[in-house]
């Protein structure tokens, strides 16, 4: 099921647009992770086959490429077209009720206590048809696209039954078939208990693994497998037996960990070999530790951090020193980060976490792509990569950064077609 991606990669590259030089520009290749930008001035990027045949400065450009059709990028700079790597983009509805009565003091637990939070969107999804969740969904990430992002995760966790988890993610499918984003898909059963069992967590951790599970591998529908471990939701031991679950049918794990309090969460995704730990506000040094051994990325989501308000800051010192490769992610939700800009992400990655700038952009390019598991394909500009690249009217790239106000590139490329 894992292959799925790749086949719409390789489906991706093989119809693309005829084979052209983009010129004219400087390009931001984040080849060497968060370390520099990678620039390169006054650059030549040859697309060949939808993916990257080769670039470097343009009076290096090898004469079998110099007939090839040339691309103005009018002085701008070429980044590898944006990654993010964790968001809820499908659900119905919105929870501006709830930001009122926290806005008075209510805090977010005590609004998921007396089951609103999680469980009114639950409702929503639940009963919203599957072409109106759709519509919805596509709206946002349509949003995300038009903000530079090439690849986008999609979570599920607001159906909670087999029925609506299966139709949240074949909705984030049909949105990777119908638009030009790579869309990589997680099953987030484990999100938070249903309230038909209220009391049962236990039974409901079962039903995620007897029956959604393998209905959801059945059919394809997910790369990875999510949990939410807090006390406000799933335990380290029963996401344990969710992680056995998904290790057995061949599935990537990966975690919402150490978001408002320290389980030890980190640690226990980094034991599966998981991809990423996410939001991370409350980890210690033995999780992130335990992170560097597993090449477990930390997932930084600036948004849900600034919209709870929280105050703990995610050990950003601690994850260089151990070189934890770090993400920037939107975590776009209706409870936590109703946000649908990338770089208004890495503003707020580099303001409230102090991020460098350089480190804002691997983290919404490469490292996000590690932290799928796609760093092969997409997440940089080199040879043999997807030439899936975004072209930014900007003067240097940590303009990208810089401003608060949600950016937008003027040229888009998905497996080297303009999209
Ligand atoms: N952590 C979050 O920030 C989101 N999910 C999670 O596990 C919040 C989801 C929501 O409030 O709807
Ligand atoms: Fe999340």
């Amino acid at each position: 099921m894992r292959r799925r991606a790749d086949d719409k990669a390789n489906a991706m590259t093989e119809g693309s647009d005829s084979d052209v030089v983009w010129t004219n520009l400087h390009a931001a290749t984040m080849s060497d992770g968060a370390q520099s930008y990678g620039e390169i001035r006054d650059a030549a990027i040859v697309v060949q086959s939808g993916r990257i045949a080769w670039i470097g400065p343009r009076r290096e450009l090898p004469p079998a490429f110099r007939s090839l059709d040339t691309r103005d990028g009018k002085g701008g700079w070429m980044t590898p077209g944006l990654v993010d790597c964790h968001t809820h983009a499908v659900h119905a509805g919105s929870r501006s009720d709830e930001f009122e009565a926290r806005l008075s003091g209510v805090t977010y637990e005590e609004i998921a206590r007396r089951g609103g939070g999680i469980l009114s969107t639950v409702r929503a999804t639940r009963a919203a048809t599957e072409p109106d969740l759709a519509a919805q969904s596509r709206a946002r990430v349509e949003r995300l696209m038009s903000g530079g992002v090439t690849t986008v995760e999609i979570k599920s966790g607001y159906g909670l039954s087999t029925e609506s988890e299966t139709k949240m993610l074949r909705v984030a499918r049909r949105l990777g078939d119908e638009l030009p984003v790579r869309v990589k898909t997680s099953f987030l059963g484990a999100h938070a208990v249903p309230p038909e069992f209220s009391g049962r967590a236990d039974d409901y951790v079962a039903l995620c693994i007897e029956e959604m599970l393998p209905a959801i591998v059945r059919e394809g529908l997910a790369d990875a497998v999510d949990a939410f471990c807090e006390t406000i939701a799933f335990s380290p031991r029963q996401v344990e037996a969710l992680f056995e679950a998904a290790r057995a049918a061949g599935l990537a794990v990966k975690l919402h960990a150490e978001q408002l309090s320290d389980q030890g969460g980190a640690a226990l995704v980094a034991r599966y070999g998981g991809l990423s730990a996410d939001h991370i506000e409350y980890l210690d040094e033995a999780g992130v530790a335990a992170m560097a051994t597993a090449g477990t990325v930390g997932v930084l989501l600036p948004g849900a951090f600034y919209f709870l308000r929280e105050t703990k800051v995610p050990p950003i010192a601690e994850l260089r020193r151990h070189g934890v490769p770090m993400a920037v992610a939107t975590d776009s939700n209706p409870g936590t980060s109703p946000m649908l800009s990338m770089t208004q992400a890495m503003n707020m990655a580099c303001v409230l976490f102090r991020l460098t700038s350089q480190e804002a952009l691997a983290g919404a390019t490469i490292n996000a792509a590690r932290a799928l598991g796609i760093a092969h394909e997409t997440g940089s500009l080199e040879v043999g990569k997807a030439a899936d690249m975004v072209l930014w009217d900007i003067a240097r790239p940590a303009d990208l950064s810089y401003a608060i106000t949600p950016q937008q590139p003027t040229v888009r490329i998905v497996a080297g077609r303009v999209a």
